[in-house]
């Protein structure tokens, strides 16, 4: 939903990227092995720890990558429980284990430690590092970690550095760095030897499903707000700057019954320009399979046509800073009058990794168009299972992303009507542009088919359930 330069946009992923491609740290002066450490989460309070870790193979040899294991140690302030993800790695965070051991003999500064291991066959080749290994830990709890009392952290690390304080064992053999006990004085020497332990990345599966035929009066209908909606107003982009507002959506009647609508109206100038966006106010979505019914407009309802407006349906989660690795956000944008310098009308599908605003704005994501006209009623779907994200028009599959384009953490279902800045018609004459919702599914289960999607809003409708929520709010991570 932010500025794009589509040109620039490459649907290569890093999927396909081996070990044998990963570039030596040439200057490494240490032999054997080393890690390098920096952190996301810079902060003494945070809500979880966030060690990024690089393993480098200064020796003149191959080494096994199951042969290592690395230790990130830490106080854990509390008697609960900590649980390890994996948000993104060059290896494939599917071949990484995360361990949280609790030590036998204690520091200040370390009680715990997390023990991440490798499986699978690749090894680091003489002179080659692993690449990012974007880690997570944080309180089952998801109360705040205090970060200024564990061993590893070092806040001021913000690019990659040899760190002695996160360890690496060889086949269980100190290979680089201090631990915070000596081995071999009621340290810690050997394999993991308590709980908790979770997969490497994927939070507990869930089930639930949303259903919403949006049979409402307006935004101002109390059950809008009690069912888990928010229509937007005010400050803010993308598009026209600060020109968001409630009453840029209503409920009229259409295909036979209540939709929602989102109205786009401007006469080129800000003041005269509304925007409409609907968001979940619950960010509790993230696996499982997205759908929903939509009918787009070529042209204004009345007024002068020829607007870059974009009609989208999305699901986005916020970025905490520039380049924040657990952003998400999976789009379809319809621009039937083009826009961003290519021309219209066109669908876009598009699977974001992250972006950063400054000093210049870059956006890390894959995407895709169709290039028809879709005017009038459309199913929309998009599976989001097992690594793959998989967007459906009408049925028919029209993009897939896999690797680090692949949803990081729960998100929210959106709706937005907008105009990309700069790009509307030269024209005083107002004019608007409506976008309708009939309804908006999710399940929380797993891969829907559209088919089974549409025969699944069949039986709600035969039900009478012109809404339903039983997708529970710790969804996710
Ligand atoms: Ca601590
Ligand atoms: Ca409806």
């Amino acid at each position: 939903m932010r500025k794009k330069t589509l040109a620039a946009v490459l649907a290569a992923t890093l999927t396909g990227l081996g070990l044998t491609a990963l570039t030596a740290t040439a200057s490494s002066a240490a032999t054997g092995v080393h890690v390098q450490y920096r952190t996301t989460m810079t902060g003494a309070s945070a809500y979880e720890i966030e060690p990024w870790l690089n393993v480098v193979n200064g020796s003149s040899a191959s080494i096994p990558l199951s042969q290592l294991t690395l230790r990130y140690y830490f106080t854990a302030d509390t008697a609960g429980s900590y649980t390890f993800a994996c948000a993104w790695a060059v290896v494939g965070c599917g071949n990484l284990t995360g361990t949280v051991v609790t030590m036998p003999t204690t520091t200040g500064t370390a009680d715990h430690y997390l023990q991440l291991g490798f499986t699978g066959s690749g090894s680091l080749a003489a002179g080659a590092s692993t690449g990012d290994l974007q880690l997570r830990l944080y309180r089952s709890d998801w109360q705040n970690v205090n970060q200024a009392n564990d061993y590893s952290f070092n806040g001021s690390l913000t690019s990659y550095a040899d760190s002695t304080k996160v360890t690496a064992y060889r086949s269980g053999s100190l290979a680089w760095g201090t631990p915070p006990v000596p081995d071999g004085t009621g340290g810690p020497t050997g394999g993991p030897s308590s709980s908790p332990t979770t997969g490497p990345t994927s939070p507990p599966p869930s089930t639930g499903a949303l259903f919403d035929d949006f049979s409402y009066t307006s935004p101002n209908d109390a059950s809008f707000a009690a069912h888990g909606w928010s229509a937007r107003s005010g400050a803010g982009g993308p598009g026209i700057l600060d020109s968001w507002k409630t009453s840029a959506v209503t409920f009229p009647t259409a295909s036979g019954n209540t939709v929602m609508q989102l109205a786009a109206t401007t006469d080129g100038t800000n003041g005269g320009t509304t925007q409409a966006e609907v968001d979940t106010t619950a960010k509790k979505f993230f696996t499982g399979t997205y759908a929903a019914r939509v009918f787009f407009n070529d042209a204004p309802a009345s007024g002068p046509d020829g607007d870059s407006v974009n009609e989208t349906f999305y699901t986005i989660t916020p970025l905490r800073y520039d380049n924040d690795p657990l952003y998400s956000e999976l789009d379809f944008e319809y621009l039937p009058n083009g826009g961003w310098g290519d021309t219209g009308p066109k669908m876009y599908t598009t699977s974001w990794y992250t972006y950063q605003n400054n000093p210049t704005w870059v956006g890390d994501r894959v995407s895709s168009n169709v290039s028809e006209s879709l005017q009038g009623w459309h199913n929309l779907v998009i599976q989001v299972n097992n690594g793959t994200v998989a967007y459906f028009i009408d049925g028919t599959q029209v993009f897939t992303s896999t690797g680090k384009y692949y949803p990081r953490q729960s998100m929210t279902i959106d709706f937005n009507n907008w105009f990309i800045a700069g790009e509307t018609l030269g024209s005083a004459t107002p004019r608007t542009y409506n976008e309708q919702v009939d309804w908006v599914y999710y399940n929380a289960g797993g891969i829907v088919s559209p088919a089974t999607v549409q025969a699944q809003v069949n039986a709600y409708r035969a039900a009478h359930t012109t809404f339903t929520d039983t997708v529970p709010a710790n969804n996710g991570s």
